[in-house]
């Protein structure tokens, strides 16, 4: 068949749903899982396209993330293992919203020549397929498929049920040129934590602050049974998975997971009073978000929080301190983050000298901005981050790792050197990936011999609210100054401005969410109560 019949045919087995409409926000397109089977679909087709216009191996992930287990959801990754480039999301959603398979072929035929992508089979594109543990993404992986082979020329490779960044990673991995497997990226988190906890100072090794425990919420989700396999292969920590979504653990993210956990900041469901003590960490449905806890005793399951900023702090001191002692290895660090991180942490940050950038919300206005640096560091509050590497820096470590070990084997700078390379490996440069971050904390509390306490006590986080608010019309509202700032309407600026100026430390700001419809409101102060006052009254404000 060619190229318009092929099109026209596939479209009509996924017709849009009456009176729906979808939009790309900053995790692709999301919403309940019923009614996204064309969603799904046409975002197969452009996944294929923007396979085709690359030259190189995309993704394509079913997930709605921490999200209910009725919502479902679809993002594609472009050939380095980040997000799709932003300058296509207005093609995804016109061609999500194209009322008849009529419209759609026009779309795509005319989006292919304006952006001259080869149409009819001349060259061959493929996408890598994964999705998580959801009921409705079965079905909406058969529609993605069958969008990517309405492309002529397009093979999609369905390469499971995975976590959001293992897909991400095999994709940057294939454009590198290995046909990487989820059992390659067992073997690359298990060998470099290996080799990072083996680099630890051996006077650290006894040490009693090193605690050797670890309880993991999977969030009933895909990463708990993923950790399970990882742990078969490691030593010198001892996990323990809880919520792994087996028979009888409970719902996906209900109760549990990384965003419930963050937000509430109380325990997930099956944790409890015999966990006292015990460091605990809590994943999000897909994997992709990371926090810490621990139980305060007598608090009624309320925790102790260690979320993206501490985490991000963790990883900027160890980095800092390893290029410390490799001494002649220039490099540029950047850290990374928006106006959700807490006012302590990027104090706390900025006190180690390090540059911090802030971008709005979302992780491709992170990961991007940290590309500008030889090191870029970047964390959301809610757990999502990385580490990344440029080539140049890369390449340097490499060739000062390699002198060392020959020249001054055994060194403090060789085992430095050691110890960065062994980072670059086990942290996944695609996208935030808790797997990879867990285990990257596990092996640096090791290697500074840091309880979970020490690590805690880097500084203490401002007390803080975060309220929604559903409006009639959220686009209403329009900010500036990386979200800090309402723009539009005036006059709810200088409303924010009166309230925050009556409390200590106080900062608030409001922005429209770009995955939910709802506006967001997040206030900071000196104590709990003023920022839950503070938070109140801009509501009060914003309805
Ligand atoms: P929105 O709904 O735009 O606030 C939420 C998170 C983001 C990011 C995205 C994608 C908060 C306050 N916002 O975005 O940080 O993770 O979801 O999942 O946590
Ligand atoms: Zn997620």
């Amino acid at each position: 068949a060619d190229q318009l019949s092929l099109l026209l045919d596939s479209a009509t087995r996924f017709p849009l749903p009456n009176g729906l409409s979808f939009s790309y926000g900053t995790s692709g397109f999301r919403s309940d899982g019923s009614v996204l089977g064309s969603t799904v679909h046409r975002a197969g087709i452009v996944a294929a396209l923007r396979s085709l216009k690359t030259g190189s191996t995309v993704g394509l992930v079913i997930t709605a993330s921490h999200n209910p287990v009725c919502d479902n959801g679809v993002k594609i990754a472009d050939p380095d293992g980040s997000m799709m480039d932003q300058s296509w999301e207005p093609f995804a959603n016109a061609l999500a919203n194209a009322p008849d398979p009529n419209s759609l072929a026009q779309l795509v035929l005319q989006f292919a020549k304006d952006e001259e992508i080869p149409l009819g089979g001349g060259q061959s594109a493929e996408v890598l397929l994964a999705r998580d543990t959801r009921p409705t993404g079965e079905t909406l992986l058969e529609a993605a498929k069958q969008g990517i082979s309405s492309i002529i020329g397009t093979v999609a490779i369905d390469m499971g049920i995975l976590t959001t960044p293992e897909l991400h990673w095999m994709v940057r991995c294939w454009n590198n040129g290995t046909k990487a497997t989820e059992s390659d990226y067992f073997a690359q988190l298990s060998n470099s934590f290996r080799s990072l906890m083996e680099l630890a100072p051996n006077d650290n090794l006894n040490l009693d602050t090193v605690e050797k425990k670890l309880i993991v919420d999977g969030a009933n989700g895909v990463g708990g049974f993923k950790l399970e396999e990882i742990k078969k292969n490691i030593t010198g920590l001892e996990i323990d998975v809880r919520n792994t979504g087996k028979e009888g653990e409970g719902l996906l993210n209900e109760g549990c997971g990384a965003d419930f956990v963050q937000k509430e900041k109380f325990a997930p469901c099956g944790f409890g009073l015999s966990d006292l003590g015990i460091r605990c960490a809590s994943l999000d449905g897909d994997a992709d978000r990371l926090v810490f806890f621990r139980l305060i005793p007598n608090s009624n399951n309320k925790i102790e929080l260690v979320d993206g900023d501490k985490i991000l702090s963790l990883f900027a001191i160890f980095i800092q301190e390893q290029l410390r002692l490799l001494e002649e290895l220039p490099a540029r660090l950047g850290v990374v983050q928006t106006a959700y991180a807490n006012g302590a942490a990027t104090d706390y940050i900025k006190n180690l000298g390090l540059e911090v950038i802030f971008t709005p919300t979302g992780v491709k206005y992170l990961h991007e901005k940290a590309l500008e640096y030889d090191i870029g560091l970047y964390f959301e509050a809610n757990g999502h981050g990385t580490i990344l590497f440029s080539k140049e820096f890369l390449s340097q470590l490499d060739s000062a790792n390699r002198e060392l070990s020959s020249k001054l084997p055994g060194s403090k700078k060789q085992k430095a050197a050691s110890r960065l390379v062994a980072v670059t490996q086990l942290i996944n440069q695609a996208v935030g990936d808790a797997l990879s971050g867990l285990l990257l904390v596990e092996a640096i509390l090791h290697n500074k011999g840091w309880s979970f306490q020490k690590w805690c006590d880097l500084y203490q986080d401002l007390p803080s609210r975060q309220l929604k608010v559903k409006v009639a019309d959220r686009t209403a509202i329009v900010t500036a100054d990386a979200e800090t700032r309402v723009v539009k309407p005036a006059a709810l600026q200088e409303l924010i401005d009166i309230e925050t100026a009556k409390y200590t430390h106080g900062r608030c700001f409001v922005r429209p969410s770009g995955t939910e419809d709802v506006v967001r409101i997040y206030a900071e102060a000196a104590t709990q109560d003023s920022a839950d006052s503070l938070a109140n009254s801009v509501a009060q404000h914003v309805n």
